[in-house]
């Protein structure tokens, strides 16, 4: 038999049809923290006891249609208690029985017109429909919102038989999860790859995230913890917990921001890899889509890896969303100790590279290097701090030093050949930057993930002859890869993860950027997302948008190189 995984919903469709002028663009005065769009409508199932019908659908398709009965038995066993545990026994899923209907076609829509057109008004609030369709499969819809019961709410949920009656009735959960408003969480453009959602590829487990459970009325409002941009730490709690259990990072607007849970061992949420603080961005975009709220709700995992944990976040590993810092410092309670702090802009160092001095932005100065070091910055030991790196390219020595002073380097690290360029970066996301090199003759860049002495962690080529290498968090995931810059072009070519097998580039175009100029990258308006500028003639030009034009500028004595870095956290 034919496995699919083509799991849908036609939610927009049926609700846009329905009560058009009741949906104003930036209704969020349903919810007390602000956070879910229309917070009533899409609640207003998910408290309390929700009724189904459950019918089967006979189609022109040969497979097994089911017993009414026994699929009945079943929703009201495994499926009922993955809710009553995701709910805290706040949402009672029960189901009874409807009948048997048959279609002359395979098509799933004319199943759920049959059923509603079968149905008469009861207190159920839903149809759920079975069908002899092969694989896993189905499609649900939340309804009409001017109408609660069945069927003139026209809410259904449609299912293939494999769906109830096989081991893989997530489907049925994940379906169900659509009629309360739950939408998938991706990072595209499968909409199926987040293994660790119900309600995305995660057919494994039934966990979903605390924001859906909050969006359906289960996490309490005083159990979010909104993050306000001071230093601190708190304890975030799975499903059950009585604290917090939903950790907000504000973003950019009402409606955008970031929201942290936390996923712990449970029967019905058992997959290892899942454990950990799991970390989405949440966008209404409700300038583009007419109804915002609910199905059309985007929740996209941050790090941006499709069919990966990365972005479920495991003790000592950090990840940079919005302008906060995040790390899992450690388990507490059952759930998980969250540290955060703001992400601190970067400014300009100058060196001089005929009497190795540095000056920092304050103005400050210390002796580091000898002429011909090529400079550097970055934060070796993660207290947040940049402090001096050199490469000697003559030896292949890099010498690394922890504080802004003058002395001698701390680390003394051999790394490369004459050749090599230096970059460095947090190649791993653990807030510690570390070293790497670009060998032009290769286009490989070779990088470690710690400042001592061996071969390459990683290593993997970009770019052609003549690029010039850069290091960057182009996407504000918390983690740092190469770029090359090509003068000829004005492209940026940037490498979207440090995966050695495969990395998608994307091509920026930089126009702004004259030939011959010095090239650097970094975060001066602290947002978490590194962008590029140019030193050229005593003055360094830069912006705050990857391909963006070069309008803000930082002036200084010509004949210096500019280095760039966190130079102060206060
Ligand atoms: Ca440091
Ligand atoms: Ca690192
Ligand atoms: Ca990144
Ligand atoms: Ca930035």
């Amino acid at each position: 038999m034919r496995r699919t995984l083509a799991i849908s919903t036609l939610a927009v469709a049926a609700v846009l049809l329905a009560a058009p002028a009741a949906f104003a663009a930036d209704d969020y005065a349903a919810d007390p923290n602000e956070l879910i769009n229309h917070y009533d409508d899409v609640s207003r199932y998910s408290t309390g006891t929700d009724l189904w019908r459950v019918w089967v659908c006979d189609t022109a398709l040969d497979g097994s249609v089911g017993v009414v009965s026994e699929a009945v038995d079943i929703l009201n066993g495994e499926i009922a208690d993955v809710y009553d545990w995701l709910s805290e026994g706040m949402y009672d899923l029960q189901f009874e029985a409807g009948g048997t209907v048959s279609v002359p076609t395979e098509d799933g829509d004319d199943c759920i017109q049959a059923v509603l057109d079968a149905s008469t008004p009861s207190a159920a609030a839903g149809v759920f429909i079975i069908t002899d369709g092969p694989g896993w499969s189905g499609v649900a819809s939340p309804g009409y919102t001017n109408q609660s019961l069945s069927p003139a709410n026209r809410r259904y949920a449609l299912v293939t038989y494999n769906g109830v009656f096989s081991y893989s009735i997530a489907v049925s959960a994940h379906e169900l999860g659509h009629t309360i408003y739950w939408p998938h969480s991706y990072v595209g453009p499968s909409e199926y790859d987040n293994p660790i959602d119900v309600m995305s590829g995660g057919f494994g487990a039934y966990g979903t995230l605390a924001i859906n459970r909050y969006a359906a009325g289960w996490v309490d409002p005083g159990q979010v913890t909104v993050i306000d941009g001071t230093v601190g730490a708190i304890t975030l709690g799975p499903v059950g917990d009585p604290g917090t259990q939903l950790l907000i990072v504000p973003g950019d607007e009402t409606g955008d921001y970031f929201a942290l849970d936390v996923r712990v061992d449970h029967p019905y949420d058992s997959r290892a890899a899942a454990h950990g603080v799991t970390v989405h961005e949440v966008r209404h975009d409700c300038a583009s889509t007419f109804f915002c709220a609910g199905t059309q709700r985007e929740q996209i995992p941050k790090r941006p890896t499709g069919d990966s944990y990365g972005h479920v976040l495991t003790i000592g590993e950090s990840a940079i969303v919005g302008k906060t810092r995040l790390e899992v410092v450690g388990a507490s309670g059952g759930g998980y100790q969250v540290a955060f702090e703001p992400v601190y802009p970067d400014g300009f160092a100058m060196q001089n590279p005929n009497s190795g001095y540095w000056t920092l932005d304050d103005g400050y100065g210390f002796y580091y290097g000898i002429p011909a070091d090529l400079p550097m910055a970055c934060d070796w030991d993660g207290d947040g701090v940049s402090t001096p790196g050199l490469y000697r390219q003559s030896s292949g020595f890099l010498y690394l030093r922890q504080s802004n002073t003058f002395g001698v380097s701390d680390i003394s690290i051999y790394f490369g050949i004459p050749e090599d360029i230096p970059i460095c970066g947090d190649w791993n996301g653990d807030g510690t930057e570390t070293i790497g090199i670009y060998r032009p003759s290769e286009s490989t860049f070779y990088l470690r993930n710690s400042n001592t002495f061996g071969v390459a962690d990683v290593q993997f080529t970009l770019g052609a002859a003549g690029d010039v290498p850069l290091a960057g968090d182009w996407d504000g995931d918390g983690i740092d890869t190469p770029a090359v810059f090509r003068a000829d072009s004005g492209e940026l070519i940037v490498r979207a993860t440090n995966d050695p097998d495969w990395s998608p580039a994307t091509h920026f175009l930089e126009p702004a950027i004259p030939a011959g100029a010095v090239v650097f990258a970094g975060d001066w308006d602290g947002d978490g997302t590194d962008t590029v500028g140019y030193h050229e003639a005593g003055t360094s030009w830069f912006s705050n948008v990857l391909g963006g034009a070069k309008d803000l500028s930082h002036v200084w004595g010509t004949d210096h190189n500019p280095v760039i870095g966190v130079w102060a956290i206060s």
